[in-house]
This record gives C-alpha cells, sequence and structure tokens, in this order.
C-alpha cells in the first residue's frame, strides 16, 4: 500500500531537508503526565486501507512511536476504552454504540475529546477524522496535554489550492523546482510526491488540489492525460484531497477539432458534457474546474460576444450531475493607454462581473484575488466582494511569493491576507466583513471559501525556501478560521518545524512578524505597489515599468507629483466601486489612511502625511529603515546557532545573508530613482552619500570595461564593470585610504543567469575570499541574463582588518554569458549599513 511504503521510507530521508514540513515529529522526552495520557492503542473505525480513517490510524502510529517512542497497535473493529479511536459519527455509531450528546458537525467538521478515558476524534464524514488525528498529533507534538473536548466546522466548503504546473514540467512562478504532476506533456510516473503533498494538505484541512495551470494546455484533456490524472485523483483520495483541473476555454477547438468554441454551440456543449463524464467515469469524486478565461490573451466567450456568466454556466451545466464546482476567476481586464487619466485596471473586476451579479449558476464560484491588481506588497480590499449578492465568492491569494521577494526574502504573508479578510466593507451600512462574504455568511450562498497559488515543487523544501512553509502552513489554518491571529498561527507552525525551544520561538517570530513590514519598506510604500519589474520577472526593482505601457499598473510618477488619482471626483472613480462609507473614506485625501494614499490619490511628493512626514521623506525612511530591519534577520537567526540542525541552520542563514545584500539592493534601486525623478534631497543626507564605497568603475582596471546597467538605479552609480571578454580574467585594484581597523567588506556584483563565474579578493596580494555566481542553483527566485536589480546581489566578508593604504584587489573570471560583473565594494565599519 502506498501510504505505509511512503511512511516507511521517510525514516531514511537525509536529515533534516524540508521534505516533512511541519509534520516533523521531533521526539520529545515522555514526562509522567505524558505517559498517563498517551493511549494504549489506536482504533481506526474502517479497515479500507485506502481509506481516510485507515490513513488516520497509521499516521497515529506513526506518530506517537516518532514523538514519543510509543507503540500502539492498530484495530479497527472493537472499541477500547483506553484506546484513540477515530472515525466518523456513523462508524462510531455503529461499532461502540450510542452517544450521549453527539457533537453538531458539518461537512468536514470533527470532534476532538482527550477528556475522557481514551481519546475521541470523530469526523462528520472520514477527511474530517483525519483532520482530527492531525489536530490531536499536533497538540502531541508540541507537547501539549492539556484535556480538550471540541467541536470545530470550516468556516466554508471550499477550501482549495492552486498550482500553476505546466505540462511540460515547468511551473509558472513556481520557486521549488519542477512540477511533482506533470513532465513532457503528461503526468509522472512516480506520484509519491504527489501523495506527499496530499498528507501535508490534509493536515491543515484542504480539500483540493488544482492541478495544472489557469493558463491551461488543451492536451490537458487527451484521453491518456485524463488517465494520468485519474492516477493523480488516486493518490489524493486516501488523504480527503481531491482533484480540480484548469481548463483552456477553447479545448473544443484545438483538441476536439471543432471549428468553434462558442459557450452557446451545440456541439461544444455536448464536446464538454461528453469530456467532463469521461473524466468521471475516471476520477468520480473529481472537485471541480478552474477557468480563466478571457484574461491575459487566454481565450473566452467573447471571442463570440457571449458573457462571462454564459462562459461559465457551460462548465456548470456539465459538473452539475456530479456535484462538480466551476471557480471562475474575476481576474479579468483588458490593455489600457495611460494617457486617459480616467483608464483604471483596478476598475476591470467589478465592471465586468456587477452586470452578471446573479447570472451564474448556483455551483459556480467566482474566484477574487485580495486586491484588484495582482497580488501587490498592499492593496485595498477588492471592491468586487461588496458588488455580488447573489454570486458565491472566494477569496484568492498566494503562498508562492511572486512579488514579494520570491522565497529569496523572508515574508510571512498572513498578515498582509488579514488585511482584506478582517476588512469591513459596510455593505448597505451593515457589518460586511470580507471574511464573512467569502465564506457565504454575510449574503448568505451555500458555496465559497478561499484558494491559494502555491506552486510546490520537486525541491525537498518543497517552496524553494524552508522558512516559506510558514505561509502554506497558515493559509490552511485561516481557509479553515479566517478569524484566527496570524501570530499564534505561526508560533504553531515554528514548535513544530523548528522544535520546542523558547529562543526558537520568540526570534522566529519576530523575524516573520517583522518581515513584511520590513519588505514594504525596501519596496514599495504608502500603496505605490510593489515597484518590482513587472515586464520581466516580478523580483527586483524596476519603477519605470509600471508606467508607459498597457498593463495598467501604473505610478504616474513624474519629477513632482505621484500616485494614481482614483477618486470619483477627479480621477478615475474606482473609489464609487465601493459601499457609501468606504468610498468617502478613500474618496478624501485626509481621510485615507497613509499606506494607501498613493493607491487613491496623485499627490505632490512634498505632500504631508498623517504621520507628518512629507511622502519623499518617507519613502527615504522606509527604504533605510526596511533594510536596516532585514539586515536584523540575519544576526537574530545567527542567534540560533545550535539550537537549529546544522543543515537547516546553514541554508537558511546563506538565505538571510544574501536578502541583507538584495534589500540593499532595493533601498538604493527605489530611493535614487524617487531622488533622481523629484530632485528633492533627503533629510538625512544619506541618498547619493556612501562615505565607505568605492565604485568598481573608479578602480584601476586590466581586462575589465565600464558598463552602463539599465535601469540606471540598479548600480551605484549607474555603472558596473564586465570582463572586456567572457574567455579571460579582469583585475580591479584600488588603494584604500580608510582609517586602520576592522571591517566589514561587502561586494556588490551581478550574479546572472548562463554561467557561473568566479572573482577572488585579496587585499596586499592575500586572499580574503573567493565566490561563484551560482545563486541560480542555490537560490529561488527568477534568476535574469542582465545586469539589473534582480541579478544585483551582494557578498559581506566579515571582520577583516584593513590598514590605511592596503590595496585591494578582486579578479573576476567570467564564465558563459556572466561577464563576471562587479558594481562596488563597501567597506564598512561594523554595525554600520550601507
Ligand atoms: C471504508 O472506506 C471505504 C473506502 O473509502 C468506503 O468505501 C467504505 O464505505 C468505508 N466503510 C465504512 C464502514 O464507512
Ligand atoms: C493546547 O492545545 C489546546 C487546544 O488546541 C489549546 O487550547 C491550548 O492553548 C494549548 N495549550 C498550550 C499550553 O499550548
Ligand atoms: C501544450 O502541450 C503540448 C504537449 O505537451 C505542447 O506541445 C504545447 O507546446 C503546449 N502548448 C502550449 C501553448 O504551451
Ligand atoms: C467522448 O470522449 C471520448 C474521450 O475523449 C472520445 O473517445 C469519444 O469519442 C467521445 N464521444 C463523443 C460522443 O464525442
Ligand atoms: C460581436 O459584436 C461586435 C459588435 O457588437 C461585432 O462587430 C462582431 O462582429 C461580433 N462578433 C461575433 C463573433 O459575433
Ligand atoms: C494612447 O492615447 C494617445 C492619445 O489619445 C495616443 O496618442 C497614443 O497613440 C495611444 N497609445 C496607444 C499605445 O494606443
Ligand atoms: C532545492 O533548491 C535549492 C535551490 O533553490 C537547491 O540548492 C537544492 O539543491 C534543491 N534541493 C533539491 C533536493 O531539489
Ligand atoms: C502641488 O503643489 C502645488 C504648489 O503648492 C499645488 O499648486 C498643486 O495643486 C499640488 N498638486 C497636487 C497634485 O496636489
Ligand atoms: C518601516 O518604516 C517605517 C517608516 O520609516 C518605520 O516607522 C518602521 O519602523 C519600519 N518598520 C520596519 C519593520 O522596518
Ligand atoms: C602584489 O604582487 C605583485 C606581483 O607579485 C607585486 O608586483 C605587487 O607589488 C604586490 N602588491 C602588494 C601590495 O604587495
Ligand atoms: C561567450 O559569449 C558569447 C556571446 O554571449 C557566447 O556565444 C559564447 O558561447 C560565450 N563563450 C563561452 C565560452 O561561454
Ligand atoms: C542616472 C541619471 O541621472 N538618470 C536620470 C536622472 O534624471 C534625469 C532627468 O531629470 C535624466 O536625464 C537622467 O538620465
Amino acid at each position: 500500500m502506498k501510504a505505509l511504503l511512503f511512511f516507511a521510507s521517510l525514516g531514511f530521508v537525509a536529515a533534516e531537508n524540508g521534505l516533512k514540513g511541519w509534520l516533523r515529529y521531533e521526539s520529545l522526552p515522555c514526562s509522567s503526565q505524558c505517559r498517563r495520557n498517551l493511549p494504549s492503542g489506536i482504533v481506526a473505525l474502517n479497515a479500507t486501507e485506502t481509506s481516510p480513517v485507515y490513513v488516520a490510524g497509521l499516521e497515529l502510529q506513526e506518530g506517537l512511536k516518532d514523538i514519543y517512542g510509543s507503540h500502539a497497535q492498530i484495530t479497527h473493529s472493537q472499541c477500547e476504552t483506553d484506546s484513540v479511536v477515530v472515525g466518523t459519527i456513523d462508524q462510531y455509531r455503529q461499532t461502540c454504540g450510542r452517544m450521549d450528546e453527539p457533537p453538531e458537525l458539518d461537512e468536514d467538521g470533527f470532534w476532538l475529546s482527550t477528556s475522557g478515558q481514551g481519546v475521541q476524534i470523530l469526523g462528520q464524514n472520514e477527511r474530517g477524522a483525519l483532520y482530527g488525528a492531525f489536530e490531536y498529533l499536533s497538540m502531541l507534538a508540541q507537547g501539549n496535554f492539556s484535556e480538550v473536548a471540541y467541536s470545530t466546522n470550516p468556516s466554508a466548503p471550499v477550501r482549495w489550492v492552486n498550482q500553476w504546473d505546466n505540462m511540460d514540467g515547468s511551473i509558472e512562478r513556481g520557486y521549488g523546482g519542477e512540477s511533482i504532476f506533470f513532465k513532457d506533456g503528461g503526468i509522472v510516473n512516480d506520484l509519491s510526491r504527489a501523495a506527499q503533498y496530499a498528507r501535508l494538505l490534509a493536515s491543515i484541512r484542504i480539500n483540493a488540489v488544482v492541478v495544472n495551470n489557469v493558463n491551461a494546455n488543451a492536451t490537458t484533456l487527451t484521453p491518456q492525460n485524463i488517465e494520468g490524472l485519474g492516477r493523480i485523483a488516486d493518490v489524493f483520495r486516501p488523504y480527503g484531497v481531491q482533484l480540480g483541473i484548469s481548463l483552456n476555454f477553447a479545448t473544443p477547438q484545438i483538441l476536439g477539432g471543432l471549428s468553434t468554441y462558442d459557450p452557446l454551440n451545440k456541439c461544444v456543449i455536448q464536446w464538454w458534457t461528453n469530456v467532463t463524464a469521461q473524466i468521471y467515469k475516471r476520477v468520480p469524486d473529481m472537485a471541480g474546474y478552474l477557468v480563466k478565461a478571457d484574461s491575459e490573451g487566454e481565450p473566452g466567450p467573447e471571442t463570440y460576444n457571449r458573457t462571462l456568466a454564459q462562459g461559465a454556466n457551460l462548465f456548470a451545466k456539465a459538473l452539475q450531475p456530479y456535484g462538480g464546482i466551476v471557480m471562475f476567476r474575476a481576474f479579468v481586464y483588458n490593455q489600457l493607454n495611460e494617457s486617459n487619466w480616467k483608464a483604471d485596471r483596478a476598475k476591470a473586476a467589478v465592471d465586468f462581473f456587477k452586470p452578471l451579479d446573479g447570472k451564474f449558476e448556483e455551483n459556480v464560484i467566482v474566484q477574487i484575488k485580495y486586491g484588484p491588481i495582482d497580488f501587490q506588497v498592499r492593496e485595498p480590499t477588492s471592491p468586487l466582494f461588496a458588488n455580488l449578492f447573489h454570486t458565491n465568492t472566494a477569496l484568492e491569494v498566494e503562498v508562492t511569493q511572486e512579488y514579494l521577494g520570491q522565497q529569496s526574502h523572508l515574508l510571512y504573508l498572513p498578515p498582509l491576507w488579514k488585511t482584506v479578510m478582517d476588512f469591513d466593507l459596510r455593505v448597505e451600512r451593515q457589518p460586511s466583513v470580507v471574511r464573512d462574504i467569502y465564506t457565504g455568511k454575510r449574503f448568505n450562498r451555500k458555496l465559497g471559501g478561499s484558494a491559494a497559488v502555491v506552486n510546490v515543487g520537486t525541491n525537498a523544501t518543497w517552496l524553494g525556501s524552508h522558512l516559506s512553509m510558514s505561509n502554506l502552513y497558515a493559509y490552511g489554518r485561516l481557509a479553515w478560521d479566517p478569524t484566527e491571529d496570524a501570530q499564534e498561527i505561526l508560533e504553531d507552525w515554528i514548535r513544530l518545524t523548528f522544535g520546542l525551544d523558547n529562543k526558537v520561538l520568540q526570534t522566529l517570530t519576530r523575524m516573520s512578524m517583522e518581515s513584511w513590514p520590513a519588505y514594504e519598506n525596501y519596496s514599495g510604500n504608502l500603496g505605490i505597489q510593489t515597484l518590482t519589474d513587472i515586464l520581466y520577472t516580478h523580483y527586483g526593482p524596476n519603477p519605470a515599468s509600471q508606467d508607459n505601457n498597457g498593463w495598467g499598473q501604473w505610478t504616474r510618477a513624474n519629477h513632482k507629483t505621484i500616485g494614481m488619482d482614483r477618486t470619483v471626483s477627479k480621477g478615475t472613480g474606482y473609489t464609487g466601486q465601493y459601499p457609501a462609507e468606504v468610498a468617502a473614506i478613500y474618496e478624501n485625501l485626509d481621510t485615507t489612511p497613509d499606506n494607501l494614499v498613493l493607491w487613491f490619490h496623485h499627490v505632490n511628493y512634498t505632500h504631508r502625511l498623517h504621520s507628518g512626514k512629507t511622502v519623499i521623506q518617507h519613502f527615504y525612511d522606509a527604504h533605510y529603515e526596511g533594510a536596516v530591519t532585514a539586515q536584523t534577520f540575519l544576526t537574530q537567526w545567527e542567534s540560533l546557532e545550535g539550537k537549529v540542525d546544522p543543515e537547516r541552520y546553514e541554508d537558511i542563514r546563506r538565505r538571510l545573508d544574501y536578502q541583507t545584500g538584495h534589500s540593499i539592493v532595493w533601498r538604493d534601486a527605489i530611493v535614487n530613482f524617487y531622488h533622481n525623478l523629484s530632485r528633492i534631497p533627503d533629510e538625512m543626507k544619506r541618498v547619493g552619500n556612501h562615505a565607505w564605497r568605492v565604485e568598481a568603475e573608479d578602480m584601476d582596471l586590466t581586462g575589465y570595461e565600464t558598463y552602463v546597467v539599465s535601469p540606471f538605479e540598479t548600480a551605484s552609480g549607474s555603472m558596473a564593470i564586465v570582463t572586456n571578454s567572457n574567455s579571460t580574467t579582469g583585475t580591479a585594484t584600488t588603494t584604500l585610504d580608510f582609517p586602520s581597523g576592522v571591517y566589514d567588506l561587502a561586494i556588490n556584483y551581478y550574479d546572472l543567469y548562463g554561467g557561473v563565474s568566479q572573482w577572488e579578493v585579496y587585499l596586499n596580494n592575500r586572499t580574503i575570499g573567493h565566490w561563484i555566481g551560482n545563486n541560480e542553483h542555490t537560490l529561488s527566485h527568477t534568476p535574469s541574463i542582465y545586469l539589473d536589480g534582480h541579478s544585483a546581489t551582494r557578498i559581506n566578508f566579515r571582520g577583516v582588518q584593513v590598514n590605511q593604504g592596503d590595496v585591494l584587489k578582486i579578479v573576476g573570471t567570467p564564465n558563459g554569458i556572466e561577464p563576471a560583473p562587479l558594481d562596488y565594494i563597501s567597506v564598512l565599519p561594523p554595525g554600520t549599513v550601507d
């Protein structure tokens, strides 16, 4: 049996590579309280090996063994009083007799009681029972033997994740390796990682995975691939996880050979009806379809002048006989012309969907990104949540850090998500908190919930970085109960992932909770969006990329003013999409919160915020403070040496060290860009003044030449140096004129995709250090083939004795297309950040 094989193999997996995630079950000492409370046996009330209740029995057995070394036998048919009993309420009644007060449970809910003689874990269905088993194990793994007796139910039936996996095995916006599902146009043979993924997801109560990219390939639905999808569903099923499929709207034409994909055409309807029947024949519990239509070049009903509702309903009707649902993405917008002051992409979703309210079938859910643009570092709540009263909705978030450091920066996302989940839209002047809207409560919708774009891959860490897993864990917890506290969830994750040491808990909590504010500080402030390069990799800084194109992520920054005027009175009219009370707050500059002022208003750089600072001075201050905070992530982590296993300690340390440098790349790029544009000096005189820097282009160069970097703000002094050819080394030399002492030496260089250069740094011909440009193999963001804000990197050599007059020399050896580029060196008195 697959599940068994998986458990057996876990014990042999190389120490701490992250594969177990938060199901690490580190061994703990068993106190007398523990010995008193540990169950002596396990009763799993279903003997069928593929059932979630059977799997729950195995999980309990393995967990008890791993954590407390106890060996509990599993039985299936007899209720023992000292045992942990796991099953559905119905199974319990059949095998163990009546219950005095059967708990009230919704679908997927469970009852957990440790207060009697044994432990009772009872689900409304088998999936709920498995959730309860994981919950009990989570308590044990945290050394928690409190007596509890409670039932818990999900906030909403839809608790899905989306994977943007392509059929060729690549993953769009994925930073953790290749697909665990697809390869070479088909489904991989070895689905053991898919089963492990389902296990992780079950433990956080996720009930479906849409396995393929929303930019879907029509070949997903060939008979051979339907069979492969069936194999994925088979390995998901024991964990109570259902399969979902993204569709390409034009499949009947591309794959079916029809001349049309018009959603009202009889042959098209028949085609979808048939293919849906084929899928359910193989996957009787298929969850449903996810559709991105008429968006970013994807085909859709508009081609035939049909509405988005007509498009969605085509699939809804095909799915109805089987109980499947359609997740229809609200991410629909057109290219716009920035010379039109009224044009506004943020308005698109309401413009497209509001007129269709009530026209969707009951099994359609409109899946809405948290903000109206695209997963930016800060956005106001999507107003679409306040405009659909007769339509099911779901919240879409990203666990994958597409615009937010791409798993190469630490960023704990729930505090950002919470700004939307907890936002009160005041529809009709009544409390209308967003979490009550998408879970169906506010407008009495039966269906609703949330979806997260996760994009795990083959990397042992799943997401590409150990610390990013807190986001996946927290997503599941918030999908179940969006009222939970972001920090409390984080603390559970830390204990489960790194053990019970209090210093580890305190430190990692502090770092994580500061990570989003810090990232916002050193990327885009005051609601101007992230300011990353939206035309290329969405990773490093490039504020100019927001404007002068049709994508509508404009800042409208010029030499005097900045921000989008989205007011009704003078701007795009976007504020009018909110209910009156909220609209009034945003319409007025005086009542708009500072952190969204540039989202809603076009103001002078000298405009004074509520904080008392000007916009431009806030930009400067926030960037300097954010970068300083990022430096502390490294030092905080380093204080945990010896308290975390060496494998994960070093991997995380290396990434945080990288982040210290890239936060300075961000800081300098943004402040230089706006300093250059506004010509307003920094009151603190930091911008443009770097007392401890030596520019590479100012050094004595042999075999190196100067190179003008674009965008200019991603190089110190807008210039770098590259080797004259890609086969001969270059040497850059300078005589250092700093007072003798101990310094931290920082060297900024560019690490390009397509080569692994080498650099050697000497002081008076004595080697100080050596490094190679292999970030594309060791970090987890999309690499760049250019010298820019994505490839700009810093390496640190700490505690170097430097004497006045010493000669510093760097020898760069190019490789492939990477010409050993260098930007500058910083000779920093310890504690100085620059
Ligand atoms: C046990 O699990 C199997 C497979 O999921 C299911 O078909 C069966 O109905 C379950 N048995 C009981 C008694 O619930
Ligand atoms: C133990 O777990 C219960 C149930 O989740 C929780 O209410 C309680 O706060 C936990 N106790 C400790 C000490 O963590
Ligand atoms: C769809 O998949 C097929 C088969 O793998 C591949 O040949 C084709 O290039 C893909 N199409 C797109 C648009 O990616
Ligand atoms: C239904 O789909 C299957 C598999 O894609 C195909 O073999 C069959 O010919 C189709 N039947 C009809 C009536 O279109
Ligand atoms: C859709 O409508 C537009 C104008 O209303 C018309 O020009 C176009 O021909 C129509 N297209 C189709 C495919 O019917
Ligand atoms: C945008 O509109 C302006 C003014 O109407 C026009 O000159 C320009 O060509 C348009 N740009 C594009 C890309 O359509
Ligand atoms: C995981 O990815 C990192 C880079 O992101 C790489 O160094 C490591 O080798 C990968 N590990 C596995 C097992 O794929
Ligand atoms: C900017 O300041 C000038 C001069 O004080 C003022 O006339 C103008 O209205 C301001 N512009 C905006 C967009 O607030
Ligand atoms: C972010 O910047 C603001 C404004 O300068 C500052 O008050 C705050 O402490 C900074 N927070 C972090 C985490 O860097
Ligand atoms: C470094 O070595 C070169 C060649 O051996 C020599 O010419 C030069 O003087 C040395 N420089 C220093 C600072 O020792
Ligand atoms: C040097 O660069 C050129 C142009 O980018 C490339 O064609 C060539 O393969 C490179 N040489 C090596 C040894 O990588
Ligand atoms: C590097 C640099 O100075 N870039 C720009 C700064 O702004 C002026 C216009 O104000 C541009 O001409 C420069 O190219």
